[in-house]
C-alpha cells in the first residue's frame, strides 16, 4: 500500500492557515471558490488530451472534449467573442503563443515599459519576447502618471511595429482602446490587449471594453477573474477587418487556426484539463449576479483605499485608480519599497514592492509598493475595512523599526482576518 506523504499535506494545511490569517493585498492574487479548487484538484489531471475537442491525439477523450468545449463556449459568452483557446497554462504561455502566431523572429513590437508598470512578456530583454522580437516601449507622462496617447502615436510612427501591446501589471488607470486602435491602423499594426489584471472588471463592463477594438486579447484567469492559475487566448470582435482601410492581407481568416497551432504544438504539449475544467467553473461564476457585485466591490474598495492614502498625505501614481490596484510611491517618506514590503509582512499584511516610473531605486529595492483589492474583497472586506487597512499600513510605515508596535498590529490583523474564514469563501458577494 502507498505510504501517505507525511510532509506535503501538513505544508498545505500550514499554507491554508497563512492565507487565512494574513491580509493579502497582492494585486495579482485571489481566492478561488470551493468548486474551482475542487476542479483544479480533480482526477482530470490524469488525462492526456493533446489536440482540441474532436481532434485529439489520444483515445478516451470524449468527456474531456465536453469539458473543454464547455470552457470554450463559456469564455466566448463571458467576453462576447467568437473564438477562444482555453489551453494556455499561464498568461505568459498565452502571450508566447500569440506572438508565435502573429510575428516572425526579429519583428518589431511596441509595449508598455516594464519600469512604468508593464509586463515582462511585452518585450523585456530578459524574457523571450525581448530576445526574439525587437521591442520598443512607451511610458507614462512624468507629470500626470497617465499614459500619454500622443507619445504612443509618435513612437508607433517612428518604430512601425508589427504589433502594439496594451496592458500592464502595475497601472491603475483605464486604457483608451479607441485611440490605440486608431494608432495601430495608422501604422498597419495589430493591436493586442493583455488584460490579465483587470479581466474580471472588464467582463462585468466596469472598465473600457477592448474586444471591439483589439485584434487579440490575452489574460490570466486567476487575478480579478478569480479562476484557477492559467491563461486564455481570445480574438477581438473585429477580426474581419484587421487593419481598417490599410488591410494588407487576409491573414485573419486563417488566424484562429494559426493561434490554435501556436498553443499546441507550437509552444505547449498536453493541456491541463483539470485547470481547463476549473476555468469553465470560474467562467460560469463570472456570469452570475454575485460576481458582478463582487467586481463592483473590488473597484469600490480600491477607490476608497486610494482616497484614504491620499487623505493621509501619501503619493499615489496618477493620483488614484480606475481598477483594482494602486501604486504607492514612498520616495517622499524616505522608505524603500523593500522596507515597506518587509515591515508590512512582519505584521502579516502581504504586498509586493514595485518600481515606480522613473524610480531612483533598483528593481530589487524600488520606491513603491503595489496594493490590490481583489483578494480581500473575495474574503468579504468592504469600504470600512479599507479604511482600517490604510490606518494599519500608515502606522506600520511610521513605526517600521518598532518591533512591539509591529507585533500589536500583527495580532490585530490575524484576529480580524479570522473573522473571514477561507472555508466560507464561496464566491458570493452581496451588495
Ligand atoms: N506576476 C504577475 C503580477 O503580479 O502582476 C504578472 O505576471
Amino acid at each position: 500500500m502507498m505510504q501517505p506523504d507525511p510532509t506535503v499535506p501538513l505544508l498545505i494545511e500550514k499554507e491554508k492557515k497563512r492565507q487565512e490569517s494574513t491580509l493579502t493585498l497582492i494585486a495579482s492574487e485571489n481566492f478561488v471558490s470551493a468548486q474551482v479548487a475542487a476542479a483544479t484538484g480533480s482526477l482530470l489531471t490524469n488525462k492526456y488530451a493533446e489536440g482540441l475537442p474532436g481532434k485529439r491525439y489520444y483515445g478516451g477523450c470524449h468527456i474531456i472534449d465536453e469539458i473543454e468545449s464547455l470552457a470554450i463556449e463559456r469564455a466566448k459568452s463571458l467576453f462576447k467573442v467568437a473564438w477562444a483557446n482555453v489551453q494556455p497554462h499561464s498568461g505568459s504561455q498565452a502571450n508566447a503563443a500569440l506572438m508565435m502566431a502573429v510575428l516572425k523572429p526579429g519583428d518589431k513590437i511596441l509595449g508598455f515599459n516594464l519600469a512604468h508598470g508593464g509586463h515582462l512578456t511585452h518585450g523585456s530583454p530578459v524574457n523571450f519576447s525581448g530576445r526574439l522580437y525587437q521591442a520598443s516601449f512607451y511610458g507614462v507622462n512624468p507629470d500626470t502618471g497617465y499614459i500619454d496617447w500622443e507619445s504612443v502615436a509618435k513612437k508607433a510612427k517612428k518604430e512601425r511595429p508589427a504589433i502594439i501591446i496594451c496592458g500592464a501589471s502595475a497601472y491603475s488607470r483605464d486604457w483608451d482602446y479607441i485611440q490605440l486602435r486608431a494608432i495601430a491602423d495608422e501604422v498597419a499594426a495589430f493591436l493586442w490587449a493583455d488584460i490579465s489584471h483587470p479581466a474580471g472588471l472588464i467582463s462585468q463592463g466596469l472598465l473600457n471594453d477592448p474586444f471591439p477594438y483589439c485584434h487579440f486579447v490575452t489574460t490570466t484567469t486567476h487575478k480579478t477573474l478569480r479562476g484557477p492559475r492559467g491563461g486564455l487566448l481570445l480574438m477581438g470582435q473585429d477580426f474581419d477587418n484587421p487593419f481598417g482601410k490599410t488591410n494588407r492581407n487576409g491573414l485573419l481568416h486563417k488566424m484562429s487556426a494559426l493561434l490554435d497551432a501556436a498553443v499546441f504544438p507550437g509552444t505547449q504539449g498536453g493541456p491541463l484539463e483539470h485547470s481547463i475544467a476549473a476555468k469553465a467553473v470560474a467562467f460560469y461564476e463570472a456570469m452570475t449576479h454575485s460576481f458582478k457585485c463582487y467586481a463592483r466591490q473590488v473597484q469600490k474598495n480600491a477607490h476608497v483605499m486610494a482616497q484614504a492614502f491620499l487623505d493621509e498625505g501619501y503619493s499615489i501614481l496618477s493620483g488614484g485608480t480606475d481598477n483594482h490596484l494602486l501604486l504607492l510611491d514612498l520616495y517622499k517618506q524616505n522608505i524603500t519599497g523593500k522596507q515597506a514590503e518587509t515591515v508590512l509582512e512582519q505584521a502579516d499584511i502581504i504586498t509586493n514592492r514595485n518600481l515606480v516610473p522613473f524610480d531612483k531605486n533598483t528593481p530589487q529595492v524600488t520606491s513603491g509598493i503595489r496594493l490590490g483589492t481583489a483578494a480581500v474583497t473575495t474574503r468579504g472586506l468592504k469600504e470600512k475595512d479599507m479604511l482600517l487597512i490604510v490606518e494599519w499600513i500608515d502606522y506600520l510605515l511610521k513605526n517600521k523599526d518598532k518591533d512591539s508596535q509591529i507585533k500589536k498590529v500583527k495580532q490585530m490583523v490575524n484576529a480580524y482576518m479570522c473573522r473571514f474564514p477561507l472555508t466560507t469563501v464561496d464566491g458570493s458577494v452581496t451588495e
